[in-house]
């Protein structure tokens, strides 16, 4: 598809789509991509794509066989994963499914979900009352159980067998999410995640437009919720000229950008959509700024910029911190990680946890190994202790635990929460 083609069938004006200021980064090779993910700032709206990722990334036989086939022989998002979970009765690799089913009566903007029993009666009574012409979109489609991943063995409900977490070193956060599926003119309305840390899209199938604003953007005030089909109003079309990042993903691109601002997605073109997506947060830390700055919001507000829970919330901060522990050793880039997460951990989640000072310790005692500063020690000490936990008590020195898969199943209900 090209530009104009898309422009036309999305309502998206040319003078958006096409506009320079507003492209991605595109990724020269998989290393470029991979430190954009590791190390890059997504603070500010920028965005990075990999072309023909999932090939370039080894991914392509990450996903289920048989939901792809589904995806790529059927008309509607919600006939497609019918058929993956009807399949699977029969002994397929995909297990019972779940996910939630939205859908937009004709003219109407904001969008309106299936509710109620499974993933299966949800997709069977939208169907019989949907005309075919009504649009769904199928979200955060993943396993109804989790299961052992196949390669690290943590408790995931992801469908996929491998994924860009998998190619990156040790980051502080990272989920293996789970999967969108859609046809033309269906895909998420403008908001915020619940969590505001990075994503990576995987666009197995069909072609998606995806656009992010940057932190100081109005437009969740004036479109918030709103998907942005044609015709858009004449507040959508300014709204997206103000975009920080505007992009086209074709099928087999892989691109990353941050949940923490708003952003929109809609497919486009005759093929069903299908996107894999994955959440992390990476050592740069204007990105901890965001994730913090979104933490400290209020939490009672419309869903397309509401808050996590307080308590999953705090589960969230806590495996950072217990990440960023043992982790702060490796490099400049963890250690100032480290410092700002102890400086700006907000008081309404910071949770009192006794063994923090005995880890900044045991991470202390490497670094002056590593870097042959014993004298120093003493004094940093301190100053970590009362800077994390304003604990005075020194311990032993106790070699920080390795992060384990404990974690990511907190995130993985965090992350279910978000919009
Ligand atoms: O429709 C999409 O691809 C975007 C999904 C999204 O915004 C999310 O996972 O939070
Ligand atoms: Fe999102």
């Amino acid at each position: 598809m090209d530009l104009e083609a898309v422009s036309v069938a999305s309502g998206w004006p040319l003078s958006v789509l096409g506009d320079a200021s507003k492209s991605p980064i595109i990724a020269r090779d998989v290393a470029e991509f991979l430190d954009f993910v590791c190390h890059g700032s997504h603070a500010r709206g920028q965005m990075c794509v990999l072309a023909e990722g999932i090939d370039r990334l080894n991914l392509s036989a990450s996903a289920p066989e048989n939901l792809l086939q589904a995806c790529a022989s059927k008309l509607s998002a919600a006939d497609a994963v019918l058929e993956a979970i009807d399949q699977d009765d029969e002994g397929a690799e995909v297990d019972c499914l779940d996910g939630q089913l939205y859908w937009w009566p004709a003219g109407e903007r904001h969008r309106e979900e299936v509710l109620g029993g499974d993933m299966r009666s949800k997709l069977l009574r939208f169907r019989e009352f949907s005309a075919s012409e009504v649009g769904s979109y199928v979200a955060e489609l993943k396993r109804s159980r989790r299961c052992p991943h196949p390669s690290s063995g943590e408790h995931t409900d992801t469908l996929t067998t491998a994924d860009v977490k998998d190619l990156c070193p040790q980051l502080p956060l990272f989920d293996r999410g789970h999967a969108f599926v859609g046809a033309a003119n269906a895909g998420i309305c403008l908001h915020v995640d619940q969590a505001w840390w990075s994503n990576i899209a995987k666009n197995f199938l069909g072609h998606k437009i995806v656009a992010v604003w940057g932190p100081d953007s109005d437009v969740l005030k004036t479109c918030g919720g709103e998907l942005f089909r044609r015709p858009l109003s004449a507040v959508q079309e300014r709204a997206l000229s103000t975009a920080r990042s505007v992009a086209l993903l074709r099928p087999k691109d892989v691109a990353s950008f941050s949940g923490g601002l708003p952003h929109a997605t809609l497919v486009v073109g005759s093929e069903l959509n299908l996107t894999f997506y994955e959440s992390f947060l990476n050592w740069n830390c204007e990105n901890l700024e965001l994730l913090l700055k979104g933490a400290r919001r209020s939490r009672d507000q419309a869903w397309w910029q509401n808050n996590m829970s307080a308590g999953h919330l705090k589960t969230v901060l806590e495996d950072i911190r217990r990440v960023a522990a043992n982790e702060r050793t490796r490099s400049v880039e963890t250690e100032a990680f480290w410092q700002a997460l102890c400086a700006r951990q907000p008081d309404a989640v910071a949770a009192p946890d006794p063994d923090a000072g005995r880890r900044a310790r045991g991470g202390l005692l490497e670094i002056a190994h590593n870097f042959g500063r014993k004298q120093d020690l003493q004094t940093i000490s301190v100053d970590v202790r009362v800077q994390c936990t304003g604990n005075e008590e020194v311990g032993d020195f106790e070699t920080p635990e390795q992060n384990g898969s404990a974690h990511s199943s907190h995130l993985t209900q965090a992350r279910s929460l978000q919009a």
